[in-house]
């Protein structure tokens, strides 16, 4: 601990101790040698998972490659129990990771960052906290995660309402008794649709407060055999081929067929094995499903069919089949048993785009033509996404440039790692790379494993400053744009990947939709013709 007067000199600060702090600091400190410090608003590690301890709270890829695949020994020590992790599992892992690698004695908890200037006489980052601590560091690295900002809606009322409420991404860690209570969740994004069938089998009523109805995939998780498991350890390299040099950082590829390859039957014959199979590799089933309108269509009515054949209330199947934008134009959730908890008697639909929310009363939430008295309000209204938590701090690089001025019209950056104006600042995961439309660990490792050899490459070449070009910038930010259009994803126009759900932001495409694979070979080229788009001095 520091006081304002003694501040701590460090080569490195990094915010966030989540998937991308952690492996941040064991690089910068134990393959470079350099003093860094991670510093956490949290009161552990863990990230979005520290947060997010939600009822059904799940990642959605599959757990052997939702991991950290940069050393060989934890791959092979660590065991998953399930297709796909659950909460409380990806914690121990991410808490095993810190002590394992000793990170915990360079990881300062129940840290919130206020600011981080840039002082150019000194090239070097003073950074602030809450609590009046200073430190200065020539390198700051944000790891602050993507979703971590939660969004909750300016209903008006929400400050008489007699009952609990909570956000999901704010979930309490002693948890919500939710039995023999009267339970409300607004929200059917991938958190309301992992929530709805656990919060359903607690309570004693549940009302799904639906403002955009979603497409959804059923998960089929289940135990690991001894026989995948077996599989997962002794091919980690073929895994982590496979997740480099694809589109979407998962372990499977999209295939090379169309829509239109195949006959109707051979079709609905692919469809009915990718949907038996479930998950996120439902999209691989054929490539122009995010491409192409027509081809879309087929896939999305297939799976409008699903709803109504699983929803035996047809009023009720209708209104979640009535979905206005293309399958996986916003992030396709993955369920259990979710269409299905609207069978239930004591669930139900209420349609809020037609009846919107007017207020929520001292008793419950009041729609224009309905009262519903409720015990407890889950806000499952997602985040400020992407550009939320670093928004939120008070950065300011070269000439006190703000960088809330710099991104006033959306983020602005150079391959989603640097902001031209914030020298030695990188960003991980941020907008501008592939980050969210990937699995995490793999675009997260990428990032790490970037900045960690460009500060090396720095050190031996006795650089002192890297910073993104205007120019660069400005090109990157056509080329993001540019990968976007050429998908259906600027389609779904109340998306958080364009930043539509928080009112008043920017409407800006933020992650690159060109593929991992493809920005990887960008990211690599630049670097090796001796960082082009950047200036170092
Ligand atoms: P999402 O995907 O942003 O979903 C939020 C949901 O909440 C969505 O259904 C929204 O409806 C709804 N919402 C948001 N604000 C309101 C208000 N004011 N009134 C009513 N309904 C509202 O967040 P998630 O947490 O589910 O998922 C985020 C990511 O976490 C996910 O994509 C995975 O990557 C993991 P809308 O669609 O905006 O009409």
């Amino acid at each position: 601990m520091s006081t304002s007067s003694t501040p701590v000199n460090l080569d490195a600060v990094i915010i966030g101790a989540g998937f991308s702090g952690m492996y941040q600091l064991l690089s910068l400190r134990d393959k470079l040698g350099l003093s860094a410090r991670v510093l956490e608003a949290a009161g552990g590690v863990g990230g979005t998972w520290y947060w997010n301890r939600y009822p059904g709270a799940r990642c959605d890829s599959e757990s052997h490659s939702y991991s950290y695949y940069f050393s060989k020994e934890l791959l092979q020590e660590w065991n998953w129990t399930e297709r796909y992790p659950q909460q409380p599992e990806i914690m121990r892992y991410l808490n095993h990771v810190a002590d394992r690698f000793d990170l915990r004695r360079d990881i300062q908890l129940d840290t919130r960052v206020k600011s981080a200037h840039y002082e150019a006489q000194h090239n070097r980052w003073h950074v602030t906290t809450e609590a009046g601590e200073v430190f200065h560091c020539t390198y700051l690295i944000t790891a602050v995660g993507c979703l971590s900002s939660a969004n909750v809606p300016k209903i008006d009322g929400l400050n008489d309402y007699a009952g609990d409420w909570y956000h999901t991404g704010q979930w309490p860690h002693e948890g919500v008794d939710f039995s023999g209570k009267r339970v409300g969740v607004v929200g059917t994004g991938s958190t309301g649709i992992q929530a709805i069938p656990v919060i359903a089998a607690q309570s004693k009523h549940l009302t799904v407060f639906q403002r955009t109805a979603n497409y959804s995939i059923p998960a089929r998780n289940a135990p690991l055999t001894d026989e995948f498991k077996q599989y997962a350890k002794s091919h980690t390299d073929d895994i982590r081929h496979i997740m480099n040099s694809n589109t979407n950082a998962h372990p499977f590829y999209i295939t090379d067929r169309s829509v239109f390859d195949v006959s109707n039957e051979e079709r609905k014959q692919i469809m009915e094995t990718a949907w038996k199979k479930g998950g996120l590799e439902f999209r691989a089933a054929f490539r122009d499903t995010l491409i192409d309108e027509k081809a879309n269509k087929i896939v999305a009515d297939f799976i409008r069919e699903k709803i109504s054949e699983i929803v035996k209330n047809p009023a009720t199947a209708k209104l979640l089949g009535d979905i206005d934008h293309p399958f996986a134009a916003k992030r396709p959730p993955v369920d259990s048993q979710y269409f299905e908890t609207y069978n239930l008697d004591h669930v139900d639909l209420v349609n809020i785009r037609e009846t919107p929310i007017e207020k929520i009363t001292a008793t419950g939430i009041k729609t224009k033509n309905h009262d519903y008295p409720l015990d407890i309000i889950v806000f499952a209204t997602g985040f400020d996404a992407m550009t939320g938590s670093l928004l939120k701090i008070d950065i300011q690089g070269r000439n006190g440039l703000a960088l809330k001025e710099a991104w006033y019209a959306g983020p602005r950056n150079y391959l989603g790692l640097q902001v031209p104006g914030f020298p030695n600042m990188f960003t991980v995961t941020g907008p501008g790379s592939p980050s969210v439309l990937c699995n995490m660990p793999p675009a997260i490792e990428h990032h790490v494993d970037w900045i960690t050899h460009c500060i090396k490459d720095m050190r031996e070449k006795g650089i002192q400053r890297i910073e993104a070009q205007e120019k660069a910038a400005d090109d990157w930010v056509l080329e993001v744009n540019h990968a976007a259009n050429s998908t259906l994803l600027p389609s779904a126009t109340h998306s958080w990947y364009l930043g539509a759900n928080v009112p008043g932001k920017p409407r800006v495409f933020m992650p690159y939709a060109g593929g991992f694979a493809k920005y990887q070979k960008i990211v690599s080229d630049a670097t090796s013709n001796g960082y082009v788009g950047f200036t170092l001095s």
